[in-house]
């Protein structure tokens, strides 16, 4: 196995392990085995399209789809990411800001990373290779972790991305892709777009007034994506592994290319709201508005 963490995380590991096995009745750290595999797959666009893109498939037959899974932990968890490479080019494994971002794992092979997740919030994983052009193909993924402990009403997961189906169409030809023209058509949040985001119960904000929500945004893309809320302001309470030491409260927050948020929401009104990409652009479909990055909050009395 090879550990793709620094030693210091390694460290943190046995600090963990000693603590736990000292404490009589805290000694249930997890161990989450999870199979990726890295394959071609498809996006189906919101204007009934099907783009060619590559996938972190969590089957090792079959069509892969995006999204790409989301990985879901407690704090304390271990997470044993084992990634089998099916394409014919190499793949790794990263998790931004743990560790992975030197991995490379051949056509044909197999390699497993570990990461430790001490404290809750959310990490994007993507393939650190051949960048930007694999992560722009489509090989991002979510993780969230959250403290079993806190209380919350629900929580929620928007993993933001946008393609350039110029990239995803050169690729499938097996042409070079020039990163200097990069014009992106297509922006999805948990793989979906326009009012298709609404039949995904980890984007739709579903709750009542007074609930006590929390919403996990990765942004997967390439592109800084700015979210605008309607009907509310929300707080942003914690950002690329850290939290602030005072939530901020705002009605647009921009998440750029690779960054993570947790924001609180404690609805004060009740109601079906957009929230949006400000950037216009983003709120489409090959052109076509309103099929892009908006999701939407559906608050009863
Ligand atoms: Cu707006």
């Amino acid at each position: 196995m090879k550990n793709s963490n620094s030693m210091g995380h390694f460290r943190h590991f046995l600090l963990v392990v000693c603590v736990f096995a000292t404490i009589p009745g805290i000694g249930n750290t997890r161990t989450i085995a999870v199979d990726l595999y890295v394959k071609s797959g498809v996006l189906e666009t919101a204007d009934d399209r099907t783009l060619p893109v590559l996938c972190f498939a969590s089957s090792e037959t079959g069509q892969a789809f995006l999204p790409n899974s989301e990985i879901g932990l407690e704090v304390g968890d271990e997470l044993l990411v084992t990634l089998h490479n099916q394409d014919d080019s190499y793949h790794g494994f990263e998790v931004l800001g743990l560790g992975g971002a030197g991995s490379s794992v051949a056509p044909g092979s197999s390699e497993t990373f570990q990461f430790l997740f001490p404290e809750a919030g959310c990490w994007l994983y993507r393939d650190p290779v051949n960048l930007p052009i694999n992560q722009g193909l489509g090989l991002t993924g979510p993780i969230v972790v959250i403290d079993q402990n806190a209380d919350h009403d629900a929580e929620f997961l928007w993993h933001l991305n946008e393609f350039s189906e110029g990239w995803l169409t050169h690729h499938e030809a097996g042409e070079a892709i020039d990163t200097a023209i990069y014009l992106p058509n297509y922006f999805t949040v948990n793989g979906r777009s326009g009012a298709d985001t609404m039949d995904d119960p980890r984007a739709l904000l579903a709750g009542q007034v007074g609930d006590n929500l929390l919403i996990h945004v990765v942004n997967g893309g390439l592109r800084l994506h700015s979210l605008h809320f309607h009907g509310y302001h929300v707080n942003l309470v914690w950002r690329d592994g850290a939290p602030l030491s005072e939530p901020w409260v705002k009605d647009t927050i921009a998440i750029p290319a690779g960054g993570t948020a947790l924001f609180q929401l404690t609805p004060h009104q009740s109601g079906l709201f957009p929230i949006h990409d400000h950037v216009v652009q983003s709120v489409t479909a090959n052109g076509v508005y309103p099929l892009g990055m908006i999701v939407f909050a559906d608050i009863q009395p």
